[in-house]
């Protein structure tokens, strides 16, 4: 396998978070409410009650934060905007104290040499635009390329590149399917048209950009998926999963369409969501780079729920994170050849724009010693290169996350930060992997400037 200081010269370093995961300050300076804030007041729905109220606080303390970025050696941070903190109520006025939390958030960047890398949208929909059906309502995509309009009028003289959304395979099961996440509903295959309504409003904000000179990404999740076994049925379900979970995200930005999704019985328009002229706006704009965010690769036997195509199956003789997701550095790999191959010269750049690992490392002595982030990390960044080098264009790597925060539906349970945060005092101790990083984006420079 590749040695992970053989990635290419000018390759970017970097760390992810996001807006409701490290803000806090939820009632400050006229933000309104999200389908997060709501969603954490629901008994049950978070582990311990926890909420996002306070986080880590970064609203005040971001200049500590950068500190950090900056004695880490950081080309580029990926954060995200919160859309309610911009406009309360997702569209109409603008609040002009949440759209200047940026500004400053975005110069203290530049000062401290690292490259603002925006998400605009990281699951934190305003309120009231769920009320009035979040992503199920087509609306909602022509609400997001307007808030894009906005951020990017102040900001795009000095972001250059933007990703509009996270994830939106995740936000559409989690979310909208199964529960697990705001805005809470359990609609099962009923959520699709969220599917095709967040790509309508990345393919509406990516003209919005693009008429600035901005350049535009998407950070998807994606996974290889791998058949149980090469039993014929085995195989389809993997293909109608690989389906789901990877296709129905790349392909309409990338092919401009459409994969078949007819295993789950549904319908080329999804459920009728898709009109004429809308996979021309999603493709149309083009993409600059592709955003993936990698933790492991999936294994899919045939079903054994009559109302799904397939069966998600363990994978067995490899290590566990303290979340319990298995652990393959190959599987970055292997995805990115695959991307590579399907999608040949239609494949823009990629960043990994999320990559890590939940480890519970309390403190001993003051120290955090994450041996298990640090494998986790340097296996992850051998097999970039190992990509590279068969041939993917990769131009950057940024690992979720910097600071430990609040994991969705996990509370403060899992703790992915390469700086360890006392939720009680807000200290901030530096673990073991991020003196790591440190050394090897340090190192990879060294060599890049030899
Ligand atoms: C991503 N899954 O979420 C998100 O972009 C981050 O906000 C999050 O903190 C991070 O990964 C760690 O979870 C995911 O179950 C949530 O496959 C769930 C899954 C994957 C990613």
């Amino acid at each position: 396998m590749a040695n992970r200081h053989d990635l290419p010269l000018g390759f970017r370093w970097g760390a992810s978070t996001a807006a409701y995961q490290i803000e806090g300050a939820v009632d400050e300076d006229g933000r309104g409410r999200s389908v997060w804030d709501t969603f954490c007041e629901r008994p049950g729905a978070v582990r311990d009650g926890h909420t996002g109220a306070v986080a880590c606080d970064h609203y005040h303390r971001y200049p500590e934060d950068i500190a950090l970025m900056r004695d880490l050696g950081l080309d580029g941070y990926r954060f995200s905007i919160a859309w309610p903190r911009v406009l309360p109520t997702g569209s109409g006025p603008v609040n002009p104290r949440g759209l200047a939390f940026y500004d400053r958030l975005v110069d203290a960047l530049l000062a401290a040499g690292i490259t603002p890398v925006p998400t605009l949208f990281h699951w934190d929909l305003p309120q009231a635009l769920e009320d009035d059906g979040g992503w199920l309502n087509r609306d909602t995509a022509h609400r997001f390329a307007e808030y894009t309009a906005v951020v990017a009028d102040r900001l795009g003289d000095r972001v250059p590149a933007w990703i509009t959304l996270n994830e939106p395979f995740v936000h559409m099961v989690y979310g909208y399917a199964l529960g697990i996440h705001a805005p809470g509903r359990t609609l099962l295959l009923d959520a699709l048209p969220t599917a095709h309504h967040q790509l309508l409003g990345h393919g509406l904000a990516a003209a919005v950009l693009r008429e600035r000179g901005l350049e535009v990404m998407i950070a998807n999740n994606l996974t290889p998926v791998r058949p149980a076994s090469d039993d014929p049925a085995d195989v389809e379900a993997a293909t109608a999963y690989d389906a789901l979970h990877n296709r129905l995200f790349t392909d309409p930005l990338l092919r401009g369409s459409y994969p078949d999704l007819s295993a789950f019985g549904v319908t080329e328009d999804l459920g009728g969501a898709v009109r004429p002229g809308d996979l021309k706006l999603i493709a149309e704009p083009g993409l600059d780079g592709l955003g993936v965010n990698y933790y492991n690769p999936t294994l899919i036997a045939a079903p054994t729920d009559p109302g799904l195509p397939f069966a998600e199956a363990p994978i067995e003789g490899v290590p566990r994170t303290a979340f319990g997701w298995p652990v393959v550095p190959d599987g970055l790999r292997e995805l990115l050849v695959h991307l590579h191959e399907v999608y040949g010269e239609a494949l823009p750049p990629v960043t990994i724009t999320e990559n890590g690992c939940s480890v519970a490392d309390e403190p001993e002595d003051g120290r955090i010693h994450d041996r298990a982030r640090i494998d986790y990390l340097d296996g992850h960044l051998r097999a970039v290169a190992a990509a590279v080098e068969q041939g993917v264009d990769v131009r950057g790597y940024f690992t979720w996350s910097l600071l430990d925060n609040f994991e969705w539906a996990e509370g403060y349970h899992q703790r992915f930060g390469l700086v360890h945060v006392d939720f009680e005092t807000q200290a901030r101790t530096p673990k073991a992997s991020y003196a790591w990083y440190r050394d090897l984006i340090a190192a990879h420079r060294g060599r890049s400037a030899a």
